[in-house]
C-alpha cells in the first residue's frame, strides 16, 4: 500500500507578523507529536534563481518588474519535484510565504492585475491550509522599524495587505485567518490546531493543484 502522503501547510502575512518564528515552532511541533515535518520558504536564496532574487530585494541589482515575478514563480517550480517526493514520503511541509505573496506584492506594484500575476504560479501543488497571520500596520509598527529591503515601507505594505484581502475571498483555497496580535504562544496554539487538522484530513486526499 502507498505510504500516506504529507500535508502541505504555508504561512502567510505582511512583515512582521511572526511567520518564521511560527513556521520554526510548528515544524517542533509536528515532529514531536510523531508526524515527520520539514520546513521550507519562499524565495529559497540558495538557488542560482534564489540568488537573482536575493540581490533585487537587497537593493543590489534592478530587474524589470514582470521579469522578477516570473523569477519568484520559477523558483517555486523548481523546488517543486523535492516538494513532492517529500510529500509522497509522508513528510509535511511548513512553508514561510507561497504564490500568495508572490501575488499580493507584485499586484500592489502599479499595472499590475492579480489575475496576470496568478496565471504563472497556477497547477503548483495546493496548499491543504494556508494560514494568514493577520497584523494591523499600527501593531506592525510597534514591532519595530522595517529592514533594508525592497517592499519595506509601511506604505507598500498597505497596499499588499489589501491584495491578500482579496485572495482570501477565493473559496477554492482553505485559508484560515490568525490574529497574530495574540502571544506567540497563543498564536502558536492556533496554528497547531489547525495543522493537525489538515495533517489529519490530507492522508487521504489526493494533492491538488492551485487555482485549477
Ligand atoms: N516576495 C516573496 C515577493 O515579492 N514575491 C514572492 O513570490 C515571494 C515568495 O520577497 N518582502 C517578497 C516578500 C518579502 C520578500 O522576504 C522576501 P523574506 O524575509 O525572505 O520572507
Amino acid at each position: 500500500m502507498a505510504c500516506k502522503r504529507g500535508a502541505l501547510i504555508v504561512l502567510e502575512g505582511v512583515d512582521k507578523a511572526g511567520k518564521t518564528t511560527q513556521c520554526k515552532k510548528l515544524v517542533q511541533a509536528l515532529q514531536q507529536s510523531g508526524r515527520p515535518a520539514e520546513m521550507m520558504r519562499f524565495p529559497d536564496r540558495s538557488t542560482t534563481i534564489g540568488q537573482l532574487i536575493s540581490a533585487y530585494l537587497e537593493n543590489k541589482s534592478d530587474l524589470e518588474d514582470h521579469t522578477v515575478h516570473l523569477l519568484f514563480s520559477a523558483n517555486r517550480w523548481e523546488l517543486v519535484p523535492l516538494m513532492k517526493r517529500k510529500l509522497e514520503q509522508g513528510i509535511s511541509l511548513v512553508v514561510d510565504r507561497y504564490a500568495f505573496s508572490g501575488v499580493a506584492f507584485t499586484s500592489a506594484k502599479p499595472g499590475f492585475c492579480l489575475d496576470w500575476c496568478k496565471n504563472p504560479d497556477v497547477g503548483l501543488p495546493k496548499p491543504d491550509l494556508v494560514m494568514f497571520l493577520n497584523l494591523s500596520p499600527a501593531e506592525a509598527a510597534l514591532r519595530g522599524q522595517f529592514g533594508e529591503e525592497r517592499y519595506e515601507t509601511s506604505v507598500f505594505q498597505r497596499a499588499v495587505q489589501q491584495k491578500f484581502e482579496q485572495l482570501m475571498k477565493d473559496p477554492s483555497v482553505n485559508w484560515q485567518v490568525i490574529d497574530a496580535a495574540q502571544s506567540v504562544d497563543d498564536v502558536h496554539k492556533d496554528i497547531t490546531n489547525h495543522s493537525l487538522n489538515a495533517v489529519n484530513k490530507a492522508l487521504n486526499l489526493p494533492l491538488g493543484e492551485l487555482w485549477k
